[in-house]
């Protein structure tokens, strides 16, 4: 841990320091205004957090310290970790110490797996997830280390080392869920050898060396890890634990809001989405068809899922890298095919749509990622959302880190009632 510690060490204090300097010269610095808009469209734009894993440009998408999608869409997500929480990706031996460490640690307890089991089948596997990880709280060191009374600037440390040990876990608890809900409960021990995703492909049960899964899973893990600051679940995680409620509680509350079908949820709504398009015109629709079945879907009052996008205004590039992979592993997937025609006819509808109100009408991640887990076999979508939260929960990890590390405080923005709006607006 040495290296990963000397490193997370350097960058929280050159962060440190750039703040403290541009803040002195700086202090009365504005940096938006908030306009009565803001307030009613979910803060939408206001620059009101500081986030220096990722940075998510609006005509080109995500980046980490300068990469953007295609630069690390081939990565681990072991180097992705390393890369949000240090700033660069890690060298060989500094690579093979953080993969060790999380190997030592990913053995999920008992009475987790007792608990999971006691839980009806009719449950969702994120609230499984999220519950699995919530269970583990007792096992944060932050914890037992705050009630001994931890240094502020100590507080990253155990930050971090809640977070491997976290992570390290999550393969197995993920996938552990996915056989207790939809096979026949036993649990899959791991090899020893195997990365987060050799190891999440061999315990979920799959053929680890079936053209392409593990690859797909690796991807996976990586083009969901972080999108800066401001989205649902990394917020949410981010003011549970500027309370400094622990890394267990921060990751299980990020991953409820990642459960939203507006947020993470979207990849299970698209395949949904899919599958209803080809029950109702079979697996080869034609444009014409689909292009009638989103005008129908959007006239019900319904949201075309995994089109639109908070940030973005282009393709989301995470959606390309995928396109990418099913063009080489399974070009004739029906559900790519029609993934593909829904690619040619939503843009256009959606531009117009609603007098041109839809702000991006490009797709987004969770648009295509389904259907390639569909295609492998993984056809329970209620699971897909998961596959998401375990590489979500790494950028959780490391913006918590760093937050520590900057002893940035507990977040409270100040909410105004209908009445303090009336007269601060009437009086101006
Ligand atoms: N289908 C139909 N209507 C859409 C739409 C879509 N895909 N995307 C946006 N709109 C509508 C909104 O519902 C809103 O209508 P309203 O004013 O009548 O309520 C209007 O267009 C303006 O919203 P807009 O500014 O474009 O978008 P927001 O920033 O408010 O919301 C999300 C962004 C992503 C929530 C929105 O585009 C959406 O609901 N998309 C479908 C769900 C989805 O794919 N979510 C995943 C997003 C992301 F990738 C992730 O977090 O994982």
């Amino acid at each position: 841990m040495e290296k990963l510690l000397a490193k997370v060490d350097r960058r929280i204090k050159k962060l440190g320091d750039e703040l403290q300097q541009l803040y002195t010269e700086h202090p009365d610095a504005t940096i938006g205004e908030i306009t009565f808009q803001n307030l009613l469209s979910g803060m939408r734009g206001m620059k009101s957090l500081i986030c220096n894993t990722s940075f998510v440009d609006p005509y080109r998408g995500l980046f980490i310290s300068g990469l953007e999608v295609p630069d690390f869409e081939h990565k681990t997500p072991e180097e992705i970790f390393f890369l949000l929480v240090t700033g660069t990706l890690p060298s060989k031996s500094e690579l093979e110490e953080l993969s060790s460490e999380l190997k030592k640690r990913s053995k999920v307890p008992e009475y987790v797996w007792k608990m999971l089991r006691s839980l009806p089948k009719t449950i969702h596997p994120m609230t499984m997830f999220s519950l699995g990880i919530l269970a583990m709280e007792g096992e944060s060191v932050f914890k037992k280390k705050y009630e001994e009374g931890l240094h502020k600037d100590e507080y990253w440390k155990y930050t971090l080392e809640d977070s491997l040990n976290l992570i390290a876990k999550l393969p197995s608890l993920a996938a552990g869920i996915y056989r207790i809900l939809f096979m026949n409960g036993d649990i899959i021990d791991s090899d020893q050898q195997l990365d987060l995703a050799g190891n999440l492909t061999q315990r979920l049960g799959f053929n680890r060396h079936n053209q392409g899964f593990e690859e797909l899973n690796r991807l996976y893990l990586v083009l969901h890890c972080d999108h800066e600051g401001g989205n649902v679940s990394a917020f949410t995680s981010r003011v549970v634990n500027s309370a400094l409620s622990n890394i267990y509680y921060a990751a299980s509350a990020g991953l409820n809001g990642l459960a939203g079908p507006l947020h993470g949820l979207a990849n299970q709504e698209c395949l949904h989405f899919i599958t209803n398009i080809h029950d109702t015109l079979g697996n080869k629709p034609s444009v014409d068809e689909i292009r009638k079945y989103v005008m129908k879907t959007l006239d019900d009052g319904k949201v075309i899922p995994g089109y639109g996008h908070a940030v973005l205004r282009v393709t989301d590039p995470r959606f390309t890298a995928f396109m990418k992979f099913g063009d080489k592993h399974c070009p004739e997937s029906p559900y790519l095919q029609t993934v593909k025609k829904l690619y040619e006819v939503v843009p256009d509808i959606l531009k117009t749509y609603k007098g041109g109100k839809v702000s991006n009408p490009w797709p987004n991640v969770d648009a295509i990622s389904g259907s390639l887990l569909y295609h492998y076999g993984m056809t329970h979508y209620e699971y897909y959302t998961v596959m998401f939260g375990i590489s979500r929960v790494l950028g959780f990890c490391a913006q918590n880190t760093i937050a520590r590390g900057l002893h940035q405080p507990i977040i409270r923005p100040k909410s105004v009632t209908n009445s303090w709006l009336k007269e601060h607006l009437e009086s101006q």
